[in-house]
This record gives structure tokens, sequence and C-alpha cells, in this order.
């Protein structure tokens, strides 16, 4: 094929519209990205590189760097950028926003260094109650800010009595501290299985991106109170808006919302957290606040909490408004309209078998399989039944039910605040002269609600709320 032409940095510039085109450098190439905007997962942020390069946008938003990005953008080339523009690009190479980013165990199963998003390996989470802090699954959008405690502040602005600053040592002293037990789960979890049915877009998380620890601080109630949240204000706010210190390349923060009720409720037990599993919450996870927001989805629990809104309206952020939302099976990147949809806050019942892991080999000799698993529902909505089979879903025998590492220990939270997960467990016969099994589990929450069978009926375009029956395949050796 003939060689492209050569493109002068000057004429890049000049494209950044839909109208006159939208070009972009990348090394030295030169891209006609102008089809490609309306269907880029990462949404309208690509016209900010209209006209220049992406190699600053990318190292931010590093989750570019993967082969597949590669590939679609080759199919845009147009030309070579001059050589000597290309020269003075170098002011381009910025130092690497990730660079302060914490120390992570290595035994985390990475999806995306930068940002940092990772999994433990599964067999962990159903062997401890409570998921030890550095193996809890770790899910950053964006560089993981720098906060000097001393100096943090929490604003409560949108109130009539005006805005409400409290320093990290005030939420301690002023609020009475709770401590909850409570899951948290990303809309995500599971996806490379949806993944599996037909290809979707997203981070491909296992189904270690869900987690339970023990959670305290102050709670969001009596902060709104203290802030001046009462019956006047309940005529007209619908929802409680959180930053987060976190910032995109453009200074918005990264921000979600809930509803009001859900905030101001005495059984919502929303907190702004300061501790995890009795320690002060670690980089990752939020340090100094974060947002807990029991049997709601994981986006919605911000971290590093800078500011919180009541509003009457949702969060206008991009995590609120063209992401964490579900549509039908029939929808996909060029049809998907997200204001047709709400955003995700509760979740549906989850569960998984965590061991034996796909693939593993047991000796027949052993006669007797232990199953392993978690077990989980959003909304406050108790698991009351895990039904699991060894028979390819033929047959189905119920697992024991565990609130916590104690032998036997089956206790019920208060209806309606089952926050945390129970694990479960069941040990079978081994069945005569089967070489291969498929297990599979399924739990129950109190509501009866339960999980489909199959991933073909809930598939989305952004593999979210992935939830079917989860299937292991193991072999019997003689
Ligand atoms: C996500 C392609 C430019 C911001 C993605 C994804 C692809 C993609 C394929 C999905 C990645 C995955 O989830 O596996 C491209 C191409 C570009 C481009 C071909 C060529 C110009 C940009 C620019 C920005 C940007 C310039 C920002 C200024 C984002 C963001 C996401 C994303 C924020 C979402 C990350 C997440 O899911 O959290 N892009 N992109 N992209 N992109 Fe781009
Ligand atoms: N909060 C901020 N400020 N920035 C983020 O990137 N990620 C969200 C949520 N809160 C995020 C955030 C998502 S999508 C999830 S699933 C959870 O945090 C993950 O919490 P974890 O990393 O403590 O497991
Ligand atoms: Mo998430």
């Amino acid at each position: 094929s003939s060689p492209l032409p050569i493109i002068s940095q000057e004429e890049v510039t000049r494209h950044r519209s839909l109208k006159d085109g939208v070009w972009v450098t990348y090394q030295g190439g030169v891209y006609d990205i102008t089809e490609f905007v309306s269907i880029h997962p990462g949404g309208e942020k690509i016209m900010m590189a209209a006209g220049g390069a992406i190699e600053p946008f990318w190292s931010l938003y590093a989750v570019h760097n993967q082969e597949h990005v590669l590939e679609i953008l080759s199919e845009y080339k147009i030309g070579e950028l001059k050589a000597e523009d290309l020269k003075k690009q170098s002011t381009f190479k910025s130092s690497d926003p990730y660079s302060s980013d914490p120390e992570r165990h290595p035994a985390l199963r990475t999806n995306s260094l930068k940002p940092f998003n990772a999994e433990p390996p599964p067999e962990i989470l159903a062997d401890s109650y409570i998921t030890p802090t550095a193996f809890f699954f770790k899910r950053n959008h964006l560089p993981v800010p720098q906060v000097d405690p001393d100096l943090y502040r929490l604003h409560v602005e949108g109130l009539p009595r005006g805005v409400l600053t409290l320093s990290l040592e005030e939420l301690k002293t002023r609020f009475p501290k709770h401590t909850i037990t409570a899951t948290l789960q990303c809309a995500g979890n599971r996806r490379s299985e949806m993944n599996k049915t037909r290809q979707v877009k997203g981070l491909n998380w296992g189904f270690g991106a869900i987690g339970n620890a023990t959670w305290s601080g102050a709670k969001l109630r009596d902060v709104l109170l203290a802030a001046g949240y009462g019956p006047d204000v309940a005529q007209w706010a619908r929802h409680v808006q959180f930053e987060g210190l976190d910032k995109e390349i453009t200074g918005s923060a990264y921000g979600a919302s809930i509803p009001i009720n859900k905030a101001v409720s005495e059984e919502g037990d929303v907190l702004l957290a300061y501790e995890m599993n009795g320690k002060d919450i670690p980089a990752d996870h939020g340090f100094p606040i974060r947002v807990v927001v029991p049997g709601v989805v994981g986006t919605r629990n911000v971290k590093w909490l800078g500011k919180i809104v009541v509003s009457a309206q949702e969060s206008s952020s991009h995590w609120q408004q063209k992401d964490y939302k579900g549509f039908a099976p029939g929808i996909d990147w060029d049809t998907v309209d997200y204001k047709s949809a709400p955003a995700i806050q509760e979740l549906p019942v989850q569960s998984a078998i965590t061991t034996p892991a796909e693939g593993s080999v047991i000796d027949r000799s052993e006669e007797m399989l232990t199953v392993k698993g978690y077990a989980w529902s959003g909304g406050g909505r108790e698991v009351i039944r895990v039904d699991v089979s060894v028979d390819g879903g033929k047959t189905w025998k119920e697992a024991k039910l565990k609130s916590s590492d104690k032998e036997g220990d089956q206790t019920s939270p208060p209806l309606g605040r089952a926050w945390a997960w129970k694990l479960w467990e069941i040990t079978v016969p081994l069945p005569p002269e089967a070489q291969e099994l498929e297990l599979i589990c399924k739990a129950v929450d109190n509501s009866y609600n339960t999980q489909p069978d199959t991933f073909g009926p809930i598939w989305n375009v952004r593999g979210l709320l992935s939830n079917a029956w989860h299937r292991v395949k193991v072999k019997i050796s003689e």
C-alpha cells in the first residue's frame, strides 16, 4: 500500500469538531476519529483531545494501554505527523499522575494498573467472613488523591443554613460513632462470565469484585441534621450528592448520588466512615473519609469524600449519568441512550462458588466434596437460602449458611438491614461414575428473589448486574 501522507500539527489542529472532523495524534501518527466519537466507551471526554495529542490523556486514563484499544485506533489512521512537529510534543510527556499510588499486595489479581483495579484470589473470600483489607477488591477510576488528615475538610452544602464545614477531628468527636458490617460489590462483579455469552465493554472482573468489612464512622443522617436538614428541606430535597477528592484532567471530581430517603432514614445506616476493619481507612479505600451506603452498588460509596450536596437533582457526574445503568439485551453501543434508564442503586441477589476452583481435579478416593462460597443481596434483603447442585442443575441441596466465622452462627440481622453477606458451605458425596461435574449455586433473598439460570436474558452492553447462576466445572480423577 502507498505510504500515508505527512500532515502538519497546524492541519491537525484545524480538525476539532464533528463538523470539521476530529483528528488526533498518537506516537507520530495522525488519526481521524470523527466516526468513533459517538461510540467511544468513555463518552464525550474524547473531544478534549480533538486537534492534539492523546498521550497526556491516556497517561491519566490508562485503561487505554491495552492492545484492543490500539487496534481500534489503528483503524482510523490517515497520516504521519511532520517530524519537526513531533519533536515539539516532548513537553506532553507529563509526569505519571499515578506515581504516588499506595503499595498493593502482589496476591491481588490486577485488571488495570492505572487506575488501579484488582480483586483477590477468589478462594480467600469464603475463608474469612470479614475480608482482610489487603485483599479487599480495589476499584479506582483515577489516581489516588493524597490527603493530609490535618488539612482535610468536609463541606456539606445545599441547605438553607449555608455550608457546614467539618474537620476530621470534628467528624470523629461531634457525632456518635457507629459500626456496621457491610458487603460492598462493584456493579461489574462477574462481568467476565457475562462477557463469554457475548462481548461487553468494561474491566474483565472475575467474581472477586466484592468484599465484606466492618465500617465505623458518623451517620450521614446525624451530619445532615446538624447541617440543618429538617421538614422544610424534605419538601424539595430528593438526592444527596457526593464528590470525591480524586479529579479528572478537567478538574471535575468523581461523583455520585443516592436518594435522600436512604441518606436520612434511621434504618438506612449510611456512614461517613473513617475506619475499615478497625483501622483508619487506607488510601486505596478512601482515606480519610468514605461514604458507606450499605445495600447499594459500590459506585455510590464515594471514597476520599470532599463534598456532600443536598439537592433536588441527582449528581450530574459521568458515573451517575453515563455509566452504571442497566439496559435490555437488544441495546448495543450504537443504540444506547443513557437517559432512558435509571442509575443503579440497590443491587440484585448474588452468589458465587469460591472453592473448588474452575478446572480443579478431585480425587475420587476422597468420596466427599466440599463446596463453599458467598451470597448477598442488595437493599438490606437477607439471603435466606443457597441451593447447590453438583449435577448441572438436575438435583439441588441446601447449603449451610454462616453469619460470621463462628461455627453454626445463623443469626439474622434486623429486618431490611441485612447489609452483610452470608458465607455458605455444603459437603456432598461424589456422584459415582461421573468424570466431570458441573457445580452450580444460586441464592434466594427474603423477598424470594433469586438468580436467573443463564446470562443471555440479562446480558447488557456494559456487563453490569451479572448475577446468573455461578457454574464451576471440575474433573474427577480415578
Ligand atoms: C474508555 C478508546 C480517547 C477517556 C475507553 C475504552 C476504549 C477507548 C476502547 C474502553 C476500554 C475498556 O474498558 O477496556 C479510545 C480511543 C481513543 C480514546 C480509540 C482515541 C482517541 C480518549 C480520550 C479520553 C478518553 C482522549 C479523555 C480525555 C476515556 C475514559 C474511559 C475510556 C474516561 C472510561 C474508563 C472507565 O471505564 O472507567 N476508551 N479512547 N478516551 N476512555 Fe477512551
Ligand atoms: N469513589 C471515588 N472517589 N473514586 C472512585 O473511583 N470508585 C467506586 C466507589 N467509590 C470510586 C469511588 C466504585 S465503582 C466502587 S465499586 C467502589 O468505590 C470500590 O471501593 P473499594 O475500592 O474500596 O473496594
Ligand atoms: Mo464499581
